[in-house]
């Protein structure tokens, strides 16, 4: 008896010996479902590799592992991504950003009117639903999914290529605040780019997951997502295998198009202070405001930069006004541009504190803090958050990339890889309110 127990034993034994050495040896299998990440402003596309268990970004033909959410209509086709942007300044009219904002979402006339205003396209109101006028061979309108959908099918054939396998599974990720609707809107924009949707997941609980937070024992963990215009903060509670999100706050105002905003105000009034007339020009207005830009991004690595940016001002002269051609120079320090923002940078704690107390929960409480957005990677924002919570936040992955390597995590364990991971699976709180501070 002892025996054939012992011989069942090394069948079963040689069995999974066998299977770990095929796992070890045979090439490990293509990844069949993609990750997305559809976001406002950028989208990214990430797959799970069997072998290593990482999570790949997928690049362009470039080598970007983003592309821009925007998509520009002409006589001649739909340009999806860099191509799209690429179109912005010659075709604003026909070039779509920002369709996230409206997907799935419902409408009265007024607001939509509103909204319209603040863009270069004209934003249409059907039924309760959003839509874009396009005018180019011929005039028509197109949904928000539809947008969505340009820039998932760009996104499926650049995993396709790089992969080398046809994709026709995903997973998405969606604000945490998304509704029903939005989800379903979500969902059918990924449809009509041929993919099917087998798991919609929230934008924080994927930022979670690519630091690993669904397999280490943690409870509370705060996600902090700050990008150009928006602050989104929530708080997740991991119950088993499974997060929670308990409470969402944020701003839809402040990002970080606001802090490069002070830095342009600052410079144009130095250039008015040295050579007597700020910029007015739209040329010289649109190249100081990139390299205020270019300089706010450097800031972050760098204690000081120096702006050089060629002018044409309209100055007055003796025989009255006139053309200066000039080349404005000034050093801007990281002390500079944190005092020029620090009312803006303090507002962060504000929906901060507002989910501690809708989750009952003491700030010592916080396990983990996630950061996401690439606003975060501004150093008076990290201290700012350390300093409050009196703990470093997780800051090792890419804070645009973190959404997608979720994502990508997730498509990879509904794919079924090896080595199996336990799922994250997320219960909705349906009546989960979300407060906005602005
Ligand atoms: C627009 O018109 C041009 C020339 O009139 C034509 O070549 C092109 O195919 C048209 N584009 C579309 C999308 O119909
Ligand atoms: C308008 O929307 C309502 C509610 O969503 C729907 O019942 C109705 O069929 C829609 N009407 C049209 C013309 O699409
Ligand atoms: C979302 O889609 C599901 C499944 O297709 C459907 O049952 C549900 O009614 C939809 N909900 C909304 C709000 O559109
Ligand atoms: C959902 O949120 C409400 C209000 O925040 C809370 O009372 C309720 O317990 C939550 N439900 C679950 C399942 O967490
Ligand atoms: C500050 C920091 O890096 N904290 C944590 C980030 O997440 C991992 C879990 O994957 C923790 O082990 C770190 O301590």
């Amino acid at each position: 008896m002892a025996g054939d127990f012992s011989m069942i034993g090394s069948v079963i034994l040689g069995l999974l010996l066998a299977g770990y050495l095929g796992q070890q040896y045979l090439p490990p299998p293509k990844p069949r479902v993609i990750g997305l990440d559809l976001g406002t402003t950028f989208c990214s596309v990430g797959a799970f590799q069997p072998g290593t268990g990482d999570v790949e970004v997928i690049p362009d033909e470039k080598g970007r592992k983003s592309i821009p959410s925007v998509v520009s209509f002409t006589d001649t086709g739909i340009y999806s991504g860099h191509e799209g942007q690429e179109l912005q300044d010659i075709n604003p009219q026909n070039t779509i950003y920002d369709a996230k904002r409206f997907i799935g979402k419902v409408f009265d006339q007024k607001t939509l009117d509103q909204e319209s205003a603040r863009y270069p396209f004209k934003v249409t109101f059907n039924n309760g639903s959003a839509e874009f006028l396009v005018s180019t061979n011929s005039t028509f309108t197109v949904t928000p999914e539809f947008i969505g959908s340009r820039l998932l099918l760009k996104m499926r054939k650049m995993a396709e290529k790089h992969l080398g396998v046809p994709i026709e599974k995903a997973v998405i990720s969606v604000p945490a605040e998304f509704d029903e609707r939005q989800r379903n809107y979500t969902i059918r924009a990924a449809n009509q780019a041929g993919l099917e949707i087998l798991r919609v997941i929230n934008e924080p609980t994927a930022a979670a997951m690519a630091y690993g937070l669904h397999k280490v024992d943690v409870f509370n963990v705060l996600v902090v997502d700050l990008g150009g215009g928006t602050l989104d903060v929530s708080l997740l509670n991991k119950q088993g295998g499974m997060f929670l999100t308990r409470a969402m706050a944020g701003n839809n105002k402040l990002g970080g198009q606001d802090f490069s905003q002070r830095l342009f105000q600052y410079a144009s009034e130095r250039v008015r202070q040295q050579y007597g007339a700020p910029p007015t020009l739209k040329e010289d207005v649109h190249r100081l405001r990139q390299a205020v830009e270019a300089a706010k991004l450097r800031l972050t690595v760098e204690p000081s930069v120096s702006l050089k940016v060629p002018l044409c001002l309209q100055t007055t002269g003796d025989e009255g006004p006139q053309e200066e051609q000039v080349t404005f120079q000034e050093e801007l320090t990281r002390e500079l541009f944190e005092d020029l923002n620090a009312d803006l940078f303090q507002k962060i704690l504000a929906p901060i504190e507002t989910v501690l107390v809708e989750g009952r929960l003491d700030k010592a409480e916080i396990d983990e803090i996630v950061l996401v957005g690439g606003s975060t990677r501004i150093p008076r924002i990290r201290q700012i958050i350390s300093q409050y919570f009196g703990k470093e936040p997780n800051t090792s992955v890419d804070p645009d990339l973190a959404v997608v390597t979720g994502v990508a995590l997730q498509a990879g364990i509904m794919g079924g890889s090896w080595p199996l991971q336990v799922s994250a699976i997320e219960i909705p709180n349906r009546s989960l309110r979300k407060t906005n501070f602005s």
